[in-house]
């Protein structure tokens, strides 16, 4: 008896495509010898779709692989221009743009809701060139060099023979790494699972700084104020979540603006000025350290509302290429050692990623035209036409040539030194604000379900010396907070 060949209701049989454009001859039966007989490896397309599908994937990311996006627009609603020149932050300007959220140290695969920072990059298609900010929902980061990044990375992802997560080896690293204190205790407090990604605040993390039209440098650090609210979950219902729904986080980004609920932020920043910078109490060139809002309170600038979902997952959000090298005129960068340790890092794993021709496609093309003089490569879609390759030339092509001083630069002086950054005062160590954010932010509640967690983790597997060195490590941050887990661990 012969298979049947009926057409499901809803099917529309009036032809497909092969790759070449023409009409394909079926995405039902390959060609063969006789119905029982082998493919014929001149079924072409068969072969072009066997061959393409081998192909679909690209490599997810190293870290932030599992994430979610969504297009929309930045509207500048304040008159900020005393600090910046950038277009997109003069008032009244509206901008178009993508936002990525994502985990951290999960696959691409894995549960949105487990315990880890949350990525919250932001790409501007402005009228001066894309503007990529790259940041986390937490102000802060668990090192400050970026050599050691990797070493961390590697901490939280998986072993090399079992193929597991293992808490032990996370304990060892921030253990050795005193300056993860801060960002840990935000880790391991009320907001370290968001309830969903448009309950969470998003944080430039790093200063950078902006100049005005007058040349004037200000160092700046970026709020994104959730119009939500700021919600979290629990670990008993994260992992529920994890069981039920491991893509809870992305379903509820699509589903909200599917149904026209369109999540805003409130962009602030607080803004330091270019000498004081340097003497400031706490090094605002270090990553683990906030800066008080006493000192430098928020300066609003706009709101960012997210109101169309993507038409292609893959196109527009696989395929999408944030890097904190995206600057435009008006904002330039800082001596973070970790903000400049990003600079090389993530342009160079797009070209591993997507290939060396990533910026041509459309959700990454800026929306600028002109003369560059970058040419061809891999899969170049767009190109230079008959423009001269090399500049100057006689042609007339146009070319940059600024000389002097950059108008994004900052002072540097001294001997090449491998050390960390200059400690400013007795506040600015690696304990001090992790202790005020267990004494004075979080609540009694909040302070007994930090404790829970903490406890939880640890008996997640962590064992001899690098046991007895986490108790210690939450003494310093908070002789009672540390002295309270170690009791509790030894209790349960
Ligand atoms: Fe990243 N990071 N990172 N990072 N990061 C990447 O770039 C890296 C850091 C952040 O939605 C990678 O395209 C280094 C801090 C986000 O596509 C990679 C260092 C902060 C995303 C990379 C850092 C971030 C990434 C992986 C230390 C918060 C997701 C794939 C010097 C302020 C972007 C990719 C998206 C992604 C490197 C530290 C945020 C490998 C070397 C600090 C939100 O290039």
């Amino acid at each position: 008896m012969s298979e049947s060949t009926e057409v499901p209701a809803g099917a529309d049989p009036s032809g497909s495509l092969t790759g070449t454009g023409s009409p394909a001859a079926s995405d039902r039966h390959s060609l063969t010898a006789g119905s029982d007989g082998p493919i014929m490896l001149h079924d072409v397309h068969f072969v072009e779709q066997m061959a393409h599908f081998d192909r679909e994937r690209v490599p997810e990311r190293v870290v932030h692989a599992k994430g979610s996006g969504a297009f929309g627009v930045f509207e500048t609603t304040e008159d900020v221009s005393a600090y910046t020149k950038a277009a997109l932050f003069q008032q009244g300007a509206s901008t178009e743009m993508l936002a990525r959220f994502s985990t951290v140290a999960g696959e691409m695969g894995s549960p949105d809701t487990w315990r880890d920072p949350r990525g919250f990059a932001l790409k501007f298609y402005t009228t001066e060139g894309n503007y990529d900010l790259v940041g986390n929902n937490t102000p802060i980061f668990f090192i400050r060099d970026g050599i050691k990044f990797p070493h961390f990375i590697r901490s939280q992802k998986r072993r090399g023979a079992s193929g597991l997560r293992d808490n032990q080896m996370q304990w060892d690293f921030w253990t050795q790494n005193p300056e993860s204190a801060h960002q840990v205790t935000y880790l391991m407090g009320d907001r370290g699972i968001p309830k969903t990604f448009r309950e969470m605040n998003g944080y430039g993390s790093h200063t950078y700084m902006w100049i005005n039209a007058a040349g004037e440098k200000f160092w700046v650090k970026y709020h994104f104020i959730s119009n939500q609210g700021v919600h979290g979950l629990n670990d008993a219902e994260a992992a529920k979540l994890a069981g039920e729904d491991a893509d809870f986080h992305r379903r509820d980004l699509f589903t909200a603006i599917e149904q026209g609920e369109f999540p805003s932020w409130d962009l602030s920043v607080q803004v330091i000025p270019y000498e004081e910078g340097f003497s400031y109490r706490v090094n605002i060139f270090d990553v683990t350290r906030t800066v008080s809002h006493k000192d430098y309170p928020l300066i609003k600038v706009g709101t960012m509302t997210l109101n169309k979902n993507p038409d292609n997952f893959f196109a527009q959000i696989e395929q999408a290429a944030f890097e904190p090298s995206a600057l435009v005129p008006g904002i330039g960068l800082s001596p973070d050692k970790m903000l400049l340790g990003r600079v090389f890092s993530y342009a160079d794993t797009h070209r591993h990623r997507i290939g060396a021709n990533y910026l041509q496609l459309p959700v990454n093309r800026p929306r600028t035209e002109g003369y560059s003089y970058s040419f061809d490569g891999p899969m170049a879609y767009d190109h230079n036409g008959d423009q001269a390759p090399y500049a100057a030339n006689t042609v007339g092509t146009p070319y940059s040539d600024q000389t002097g001083v950059a108008e994004d630069s900052y002072q540097v002086s001294g001997d090449q030194v491998r050390q960390a950054q200059a400690v400013r005062s007795a506040q600015d160590d690696d304990f001090s604000q992790a202790g005020t954010m267990v004494r004075e932010v979080f609540d009694d509640a909040q302070r007994e379900q930090f404790v829970q967690t903490v406890v939880g983790h640890l008996k997640g597997g962590v064992h001899g010396e690098v046991l007895e060195r986490a108790f210690q490590y939450w003494k310093n941050v908070d002789a009672e907070i540390g002295g309270r887990i170690e009791q509790a661990y030894r209790a349960g």
